[in-house]
């Protein structure tokens, strides 16, 4: 792979709008995947292997629960810092900022959020380091866009709860040390709970054969009369809205990211068109590249102004669902356009790995589809605006 380059865009001085903390955040998010994750990504892509060396890094960078409190091993940053983070980890891969999300929007925040103060010691420092790895067992084979369809269920058992039930397409869920997972109890009222790895009946298959997010493992969650310790339920919400509020902070992490890789598909593509030679010019002196090259720095600099926007009332605990799902489907099909129309640009050596073009690419087709996908989103905005539910 070429060495990386990567020159971040900035064509409306959003910097100016940035705290000193922000860029400081930022730039060792940006100077660490250049060190750490450029080099090997698409080695441990090609091989569909997750590249475990990094997992310490990550919590360095605060790439773990960097909204969580300090006092529970968290980075105690804002929304924006958690947001730029994300951006610099997806500018290296989707796959790799997919476990960031996950360890910290989907496992460390529910056991914050709904979890007991004895749950949050036991857990939340240690993931915060990485020194345990989490997963969120939300989706199951037959209920991916409904999850309040889901089947996978608890029953009281005295001492404990005996869990029945698969989840599948969990990212993590192969090495993962805990999972939090949804499934009903004998009311049909869906709850958290915490399996730990290791629980008798309770295996984690790997899913093969991914075209996208090569880089990141994604896994099954079964569950074959699991006992459960009862202290391992998350004691403070329940209903559909309790996994549904950990997606709204994932979502807005991908947000975020997706920005990273659009802005690393530009950046790739600005180079190479002024550096290829044909007819005796560099492409980049051609109308139809200037005018892809200029859409793509229109639209990378709306979804900024979007999302730093988004950024502001996230910190002021404003931001709602809709919003929210306004920016990751805007974003990730802003960031899907740019990775084909810079691929396009490179031509032959678009497809190659030589260049991160093409794995971008094949990685947005997992983020429009997860956390919600882009349809889901569509009709959450229409659901908002007209106050009908088209789902149903
Ligand atoms: P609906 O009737 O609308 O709502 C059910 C209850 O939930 C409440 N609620 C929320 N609460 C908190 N936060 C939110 N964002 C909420 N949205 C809704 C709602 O008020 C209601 O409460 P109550 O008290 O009245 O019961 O639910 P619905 O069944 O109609 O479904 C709505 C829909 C389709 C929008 C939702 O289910 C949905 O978002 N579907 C998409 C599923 C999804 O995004 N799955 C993601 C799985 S995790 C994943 O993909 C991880 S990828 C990780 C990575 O690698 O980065
Ligand atoms: P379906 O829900 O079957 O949707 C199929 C198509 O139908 C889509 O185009 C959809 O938009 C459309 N559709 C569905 N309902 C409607 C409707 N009412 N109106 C119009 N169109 C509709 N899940 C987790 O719980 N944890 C994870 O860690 C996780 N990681 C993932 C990692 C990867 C790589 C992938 C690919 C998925 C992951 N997911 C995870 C699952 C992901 O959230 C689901 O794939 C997603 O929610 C869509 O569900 P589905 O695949 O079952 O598609």
């Amino acid at each position: 792979m070429k060495p990386d380059l990567f020159q971040a865009p900035d064509y409306y001085n959003l910097d100016d709008l940035l705290t000193e903390e922000h860029k400081l955040v930022r730039d060792s998010a940006r100077a660490w995947v250049k060190r750490e994750v450029s080099p090997i990504i698409e080695d441990f892509a090609q091989r569909a292997e997750f590249p475990k060396q990094i997992i310490k890094g990550l919590g360095e960078i605060g790439g773990f629960g960097p909204y969580i409190p300090e006092e529970y091993g968290g980075a105690g940053l804002d929304q924006i810092s958690y947001g730029l983070i994300m951006q610099e980890i997806e500018r290296g891969d989707s796959g790799v900022r997919s476990t960031s999300s996950v360890q910290s929007s989907l496992v460390m925040y529910p056991i914050w959020k709904y979890g007991n103060e004895e749950q949050r010691q036991k857990y939340l420092p240690k993931l915060a380091t990485g020194e345990l790895m989490g997963c969120f067992g939300l989706t199951e084979p037959d209920h991916g866009s409904n999850p309040g369809g889901m089947t996978t269920n608890f029953k009281d058992n005295g001492d404990h709860y005996l869990l029945n039930g698969a989840k599948m397409w969990i990212s993590n869920a192969p090495f993962a040390d805990i999972a939090v997972v949804w499934a009903k109890n004998e009311e049909g009222r869906i709850h958290g709970l915490i399996v730990e790895r290791g629980m008798e009946g309770f295996t984690t298959p790997e899913t093969h054969n991914k075209w996208s997010l090569r880089a990141s493992s994604t896994g099954e969650l079964i569950f074959d009369n699991v006992k459960v310790p009862k202290e391992n339920l998350l004691p403070n919400k329940s209903g559909l809205g309790a996994p549904l509020g950990c997606l709204d902070s994932a979502r807005y992490g991908i947000a975020w990211g997706a920005i990273g890789a659009a802005m690393d598909c530009y950046d790739t593509a600005l180079r190479y068109a002024k550096e290829r030679i044909q007819f005796d010019k560099p492409i980049a002196g051609t109308q139809l590249q200037q005018k892809k090259l200029a859409e793509m720095i229109t639209e990378i600099t709306k979804a900024q102004l979007l999302t730093w926007r988004l950024g502001v009332l996230k910190n002021e605990g404003k931001a709602t669902t809709a919003q929210i799902s306004m920016a990751k489907r805007n974003n990730v099909e802003m960031a899907i356009q740019i990775a084909r129309d810079a691929r396009q640009m490179l031509g032959g050596m678009g497809i190659t790995g030589e260049y991160s073009i093409m794995r971008h690419m094949m990685n947005l087709e997992s983020v429009v589809t997860y956390e919600g996908t882009h349809d889901i989103h569509l009709l959450i905005t229409g659901m908002d605006i007209t106050g009908i539910s088209a789902f149903k």
